[in-house]
């Protein structure tokens, strides 16, 4: 062992994975975001569970994996983003954290007592496995989290 303190165990989060942007037009924003910035778009999807069309670009390699911009239009008005922009516009509408294991993660924050909007994973953007807390528990933050898929 090392000479670690009593208690201490490795954080639960280990990277920002994305930062979720809600928009109105993807492919404008999309193209905002290359000519303003450089970035580079690496996947498209629609998630239907979810009610979204979304581009991931990526912004940088870290130690514990990738980060992303996710850029997000709701597929329709009754949908989670579609709802957040009627009330606030566009702007950021989620964080998305990296964990290792997210079934562990979800058990250990569910009982801390912050509530999960999904109790067990969900089909994320590239394969990945997600979930939600909710923001009303996290200082009024929609966060994530996401269990990126592995190698192949
Ligand atoms: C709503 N609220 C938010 C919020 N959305 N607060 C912070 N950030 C947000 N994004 C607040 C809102 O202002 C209200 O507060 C309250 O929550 C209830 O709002 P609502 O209009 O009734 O909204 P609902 O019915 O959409 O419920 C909100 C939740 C819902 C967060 C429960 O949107 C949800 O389950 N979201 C998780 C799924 C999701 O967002 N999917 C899209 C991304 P006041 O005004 O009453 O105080 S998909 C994705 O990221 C993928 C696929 C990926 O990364 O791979
Ligand atoms: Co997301």
């Amino acid at each position: 062992m090392t000479g670690t303190p009593s208690g201490w165990r490795p954080p639960l989060l280990t990277r920002i994975d994305h930062v979720g942007i809600a928009c109105r037009d993807l492919a404008v924003t999309i193209a905002f975001y290359e000519s303003t910035f450089g970035l580079v778009v690496v996947s498209r999807e629609v998630n239907e569970e979810q009610g979204v069309s979304e581009a991931m670009l990526h912004v940088a390699d870290a130690p514990a994996g990738r980060s992303y911009v996710q850029l997000l239009e709701p597929l329709g008005p009754d949908t989670p983003v579609g709802r957040f922009l009627a009330r606030h516009g566009e702007g950021i509408h989620h964080v998305g954290y990296g964990v290792t294991d997210i079934s562990a993660a979800l058990a250990s924050i569910g009982a801390t007592g912050v509530r999960l909007l999904d109790a067990r994973p969900r089909h994320g953007s590239m394969g990945a496995s997600i979930a939600f807390l909710h923001p009303k528990d996290v200082g009024g933050v929609l966060t994530e989290l996401v269990q990126a898929a592995g190698p192949g």
